[in-house]
């Protein structure tokens, strides 16, 4: 190779490496803007004064805020001073290292995560009360009880600057949380896709005989060989009688032909989560019985997600999945009376819509207590899981359970002695069918779809080879 074509080599390998030194830079950046956004916009709510978050509490809150993902961190948000973002972290050590592997320390505080000043965390107590000084109104959760009791003897005298309120930030954060941006967003479908990936996976692999930590197993297995962290959340498998329970997670019997089991689980992806139920036979064939509550729950589920959509308030979608669940009931003989306000409870006890996000029971709270609830709006995400939970000895607890609801004792005997022949007939059988929907500018989208609910599907796919299913 001559001289000159070996220099035009090196001009374009020089070029290459800029342009990917630059183009990693820039994706870094884009990255850490929307930490900067999010800190802006909860400083623009804060009617000045200072406010503080630890990482050791609040945890989901202090990572939406800063990107920063360490056990042992603190910051401060000043509005209006032109150190308005101060952070304390452990500064590197590399004995430490050694041990622990690499962490950011004070110089990536200011030069990754943007903070425009950064100290060792072991000096917070000391600088912390200096910056309270003179600040009228201090920001700080009140879930951080260890703070809260170190913030008040600071801002007591003799400073002479005692705060005029203590308000808790959540407020602000939580409502920012609730709505997701196109990023968050993002990392929700992956979750949400890893999850369904894992549920295919399994369903091909389950077969009768096969332990309920092993179905957890192979769901986990799936989870990190797709690049998920891990699950978000103690995954929940339970088999035959196990699947009545609402959050089983001992996760250690042996499943028996003809029964059911019930897999609700998520994976976690760039700190998001998903939570995803499927309910499968475990010999790939669903028995009559079995179908019967399944048909219910899964009617429910659809009806419910179906009228999802901005303004609809989240307890309607509760009270549409509730109604499908009774029209249900009442055929089956589970209950006796469609309009009755307690008579469903027993089979199905919760409400069927949780929010999710950082968080698998993410923040943001139902809203006014005006029977429709919090309103949706786009990018808001949530749960659509109803299921129907038949135990025999829920008749026995039954007067305890429903006693509240105001129902007569001979009211009582009278539904015990009529559904007694239907409990009999569906004992044992739990299903529960779960989905995360987002909702869009136009109506809703199941972000969770790519796992089979459908009876025909499961069995379909559960007939399908799977390579686990010849490891003894
Ligand atoms: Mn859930």
């Amino acid at each position: 190779m001559g001289k000159v074509k070996l220099r035009w080599l090196l001009v374009i390998i020089f070029i290459l490496f800029t342009v990917f030194v630059w183009a990693k830079q820039e994706a870094q950046d884009s990255d850490h803007d929307v930490f900067a956004r999010r800190r802006q916009q909860l400083m623009e709510k804060m009617d000045g004064g200072i406010a503080i978050f630890r990482s050791t509490e609040d945890t989901s809150d202090f990572y939406y805020l800063t990107g920063l993902d360490e056990p042992n961190a603190a910051i401060l948000l000043i509005p209006g001073e032109e150190e308005k973002y101060i952070m304390f972290i452990q500064p590197t050590n590399p004995m430490r290292e050694l041990w622990t592997g690499e962490h950011p320390g004070l110089e990536e505080a200011e030069r990754v995560f943007g903070a425009d000043k950064a100290y060792p965390v072991n000096e917070f107590d000391k600088v912390l009360s200096r910056y309270l000084r003179g600040k009228s109104r201090i920001y700080l959760s009140f879930n951080d009880k260890e703070l809260y009791d170190k913030i008040i003897p600071m801002v007591r005298s003799p400073y002479g600057s005692e705060p005029k309120q203590i308000i808790d930030p959540r407020l602000y954060i939580h409502e920012m949380r609730l709505v997701k941006d196109e990023k968050e967003i993002e990392l929700m479908r992956k979750a949400a896709d890893i999850t369904s990936d894992a549920l295919i996976e399994v369903m091909k692999a389950v077969k009768p005989g096969m332990n309920e930590y092993e179905i957890q197993a192979i769901i986990e297995y799936f989870f990190r060989k797709n690049g998920a962290q891990g699950p978000g959340f103690p995954s929940i498998i339970g088999s035959g009688p196990n699947a009545t329970v609402l959050h089983y997670d001992a996760n250690n019997r042996q499943s028996q032909d003809r029964e059911l089991v019930l897999m609700d689980v998520g994976a976690e992806y760039g700190h998001y989560k998903s939570d995803i139920t499927r309910t499968i036979p475990v010999n790939g064939r669903f028995t009559r019985r079995q179908r019967e509550i399944y048909e219910v729950v899964l009617q429910a589920q659809k009806e419910a997600i179906k009228i999802a959509a901005p303004g609809v308030g989240i307890y309607e979608i509760n009270t549409r999945g509730v109604e499908v669940i009774k029209e249900g009931l009442l055929k089956l003989g589970l209950i006796t009376d469609k309009d009755s306000q307690w008579q469903h409870r027993p089979w199905l006890m919760y409400n069927i819509s949780h929010w999710v996000g950082l968080d698998v029971h993410d923040v943001g709270g139902r809203g006014p207590d005006d029977g429709k609830g919090r309103r949706l709006e786009p990018g808001m995400v949530f749960t659509v899981e109803p299921g129907l939970y038949i135990r025999k000895e829920t008749l026995e607890n039954l007067p305890g359970m429903v006693g509240r609801s105001g129902a007569e004792k001979e009211e009582l005997e009278d539904f015990i002695s009529k559904v007694r022949p239907a409990v009999e007939k569906y004992a044992n059988i739990g299903v529960r069918i779960e989905d995360d929907i987002l909702i869009t500018a136009t109506g809703y989208e199941v972000i969770s779809s790519r796992a089979p609910k459908e009876i025909d599907a499961i069995e379909k796919l559960m007939r399908g080879k799977s390579y686990l299913k010849k490891v003894k």
